[in-house]
Order: C-alpha cells, then structure tokens, then sequence
C-alpha cells in the first residue's frame, strides 16, 4: 500500500493534475523547504509559476481561465503541495479558497473580469484579512471601518496575521459600514495600504504573515464586493472552502512525516535490528498511517458533497478538526520515532512537526471547530 495518493480509481485528468502538482513539489519546491524555513524567504517566484500551471484557479470556472476542476481534483493537487512544504501550500489554499470563491458567488460581472480572470490566470495573488489584534474568534468583533467617502469609501483599521498580507496584490478586506461588517476589494498598492514586517513564526516560516495598518485606504465604490452589510456571511462562507484547504495542508504534513518514519524505522537499527522490527515502532507506525487514511478519506468525502451542491458547513469544520490534531498527532509521534535526531532541525520532522501546528489554530481553532461541529447537531430554525 502506498502513503501517498494511490492512482486507482483517479480520471486521467486528475492522475494529469496530480503527477503534474507531485512533479512540482518534487523539483520546485521540496528542495527548497528547509531553507526558505530558516532564512524565513517567502518565493513569489515560485507562487508565479504555480499560478502559470494553473494552480491558482484551480475550481475557477474556465469561463474566467481557471482549471474548472471538481474539489477532489484541487484536494490531491494541494496536498502533493501540501506534503512538500505548508508554507507554499496555504498561500494556494486561501487564494483558491476565499478571495475567489466570495468573487465567483458574490462578485458583479464587471468584478469577476477585472479581479477573477487574472487571480486564475496567476497573474495576481490574493488574500484574506479578517482577524485583528482584539478580534481573533469572535470575528463578528473586528473593528475596522469603512465609511462612505464622496461615491466611494475610506477604510480605517488594523488587520492582524494577514497571510500574503506583504506580497499579495490584492486582498479582501472584511471592515463594518453602517449596514454591518462588508467585504472589500484592496488592491496592495493603494495609499494608505502598509503591510508590517513579516511576524516571526513557530512554523509556516516561508509564509508572509503581516499585521496591515489601513489608513485612510480610499477606494472607488466599485470595491465593496457583493451587498453592504453581508461581508460576514461571504466570509464565513470562503472559511468553509479554507478551512477543507487547512484540512488537506494537515493531510499532507501528516503524510510526509509518516514517509520519513516509515523510512527511517526501516533504516535504523538498534539493539540489533532495524525499527521497524519492535512491535512497539510497528503499533505506532500503524496508527499513523490508519489516521492519516482516516483524515484524507473525511476531506476527500466533504469534496463529494461540494460537488453535489450539498451543504458542508459543519463537515468541513470536522475535517479541519480531525485532521489538524491527526497533523499534530503524528508528527509528534514521528519526533518520537526519530528519537534524538527527530528533535534537530538537520532532519526534517522537526519542520513537519512545527508546521503542524499551526492547523490547529488558524481559519479557526480546534475549540471553533468544535462549536460549529456542536451548532450543526442542533440547526436553527
Ligand atoms: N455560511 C454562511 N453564513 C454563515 C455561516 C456559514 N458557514 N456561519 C454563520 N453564518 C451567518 C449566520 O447565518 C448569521 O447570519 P444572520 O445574522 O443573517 O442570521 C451570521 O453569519 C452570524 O452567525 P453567528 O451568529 O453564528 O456568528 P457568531 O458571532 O456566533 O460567530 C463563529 C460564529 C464563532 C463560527 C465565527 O465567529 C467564526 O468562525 N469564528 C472564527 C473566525 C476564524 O475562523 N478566524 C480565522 C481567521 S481567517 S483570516
């Protein structure tokens, strides 16, 4: 049995779509994990390329260039990415997830042909700014404003630990105006857009994380995306698809620990005998693995109701739940396998294990998960 995605039972396009995401990953990307974790270098150079294969449009509609593709498609092409380094693979979740869902469902015409078509075609990146410093997981809390200017509108506020906050070209921006809390198109090169210096983090150290001080950010009217005063429920609505994205990133670290373990327990011996001989490594190892499978085949069945148009609200928090602490889970068992060297940043679990991490906290924290996972079970209504 293999770790990693198995063939069978894939169309030729998504085996295409997948050797052609683990071929990348494989040569592009993995290489390079280790260093651009310690230097903290985020490659836009590499993002770029992504974005020319058609890895930034991966569900957009092919009307505005994207692949088009089915949400399993994207899940097995994230993780190949996923699997080679979190740090690439969450700057192609939120874009994919968020910002281009709200414009294929909420934006005008005129919006999805300026900002959509060249977000699919790679040639703009985006992100996502919701959280601020006093507003976290009471998102409803956040404080920015928007307030009408002339025919446009004029944005105040601070955005914290905004993914692509420095390097994105545009972001959307959640501010309240009168009518409630409103999304916002925000193009990085307006007056008043400063991005902070990248935050130094735990793990994901390749992905630019940036608090954003708006002051004053006039913009055209043309920018409020979808109807004033329904930014919350868009956002929500682009955190469902993010947070199915945060799931397959888990899939994939986890995965990629379980290889090295499974590797090295083969290689390294003691008392005599490899690893892999103990009964105890060999329990272990099959843990892993049986989560591992159990983590992808939740997300991989949360794709299947997405593409039949079924409700996913609270499957999509199981999957980023299960999966999260699945990451967590074994990564933390592949430090363990690895014994002393797993603890050295010269192996790579070490990474994998940081990287984990943060699945548990951000697009919602395990306990968020589990409030709209306990909300579902008694609907509204
Ligand atoms: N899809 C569509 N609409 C949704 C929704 C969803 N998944 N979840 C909530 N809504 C709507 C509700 O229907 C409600 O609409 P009405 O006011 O018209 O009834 C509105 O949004 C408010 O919902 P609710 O009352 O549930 O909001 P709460 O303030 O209780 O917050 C949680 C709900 C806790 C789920 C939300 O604040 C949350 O997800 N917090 C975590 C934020 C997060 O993930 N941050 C990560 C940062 S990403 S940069």
């Amino acid at each position: 049995m293999s770790i990693a995605i198995e063939a069978t039972g894939l169309s030729e396009t998504q085996r295409q779509i997948v050797d052609l995401a683990r071929e990348f990953a494989r040569t592009r990307i993995e290489p390079h994990a280790a260093e651009w974790d310690r230097t903290g270098y985020f490659p836009r150079d590499v993002l770029d390329e992504l974005g020319r294969l058609g890895f930034l449009g991966m569900c957009t509609p092919e009307a505005f260039d994207g692949m088009g593709l089915d949400t399993l498609t994207y899940f097995l092409a994230l993780e190949e990415i996923a699997a080679a380094d979190a740090s690439i693979a969450i700057s192609v979740s939120i874009h994919n997830a968020i910002p281009t869902t709200m414009l294929v469902r909420h934006g005008s015409a005129a919006q999805q042909e300026r900002w959509l078509r060249s977000m699919a075609r790679g040639e703009r990146l985006a992100g996502f700014a919701l959280s601020e410093p006093e507003s976290g997981s009471d998102a409803g809390a956040l404080a920015t404003r928007a307030v009408r200017d002339r025919d446009g509108w004029l944005l105040s506020g601070t955005k914290a630990w905004a993914t692509n906050g420095g390097t994105a070209d545009l972001m959307v921006v959640m501010a309240r105006t009168e009518r409630g809390i409103s999304a916002f198109i925000v193009p990085t090169d307006v007056p008043g857009y400063r991005p902070g210096r990248p935050e130094d983090k735990m793990g994901l150290r390749a992905s630019n994380t940036v608090a954003i001080a708006l002051e004053d950010v006039r913009l055209p009217a043309d920018h409020l995306l979808g109807e004033d005063g329904q930014g919350f429920r868009y956002a929500m609505e682009g955190l469902d698809v993010g947070r199915l994205g945060i799931a397959v990133q888990a899939v994939g670290i986890a995965r990629r620990a379980l290889e090295h373990a499974v590797a090295y327990c083969a290689e390294r011996r003691q008392f005599g005998a490899a690893l892999r001989e103990f009964e105890a490594v060999q329990f272990k190892l099959a843990d892993m693995a049986t989560r591992v499978e159990a983590a992808r085949a939740l997300t991989h069945a949360v794709a299947g109701r997405i593409d039949r148009s079924e409700g996913f609200t609270t499957q999509a928090s199981m999957a980023k739940l299960f999966a999260s602490e699945t990451a967590m889970w074994v990564t933390t068992q592949a430090v363990q396998l690895f014994g002393g060297y797993g603890y050295m940043r010269d192996f790579p679990v070490e990474k994998l294990f940081r990287d984990a991490k943060v699945t548990e906290l951000y697009e919602g924290t395990s306990e968020i998960q589990r409030i709209v996972i306990a909300r579902g079970l008694y609907p509204r209504g």
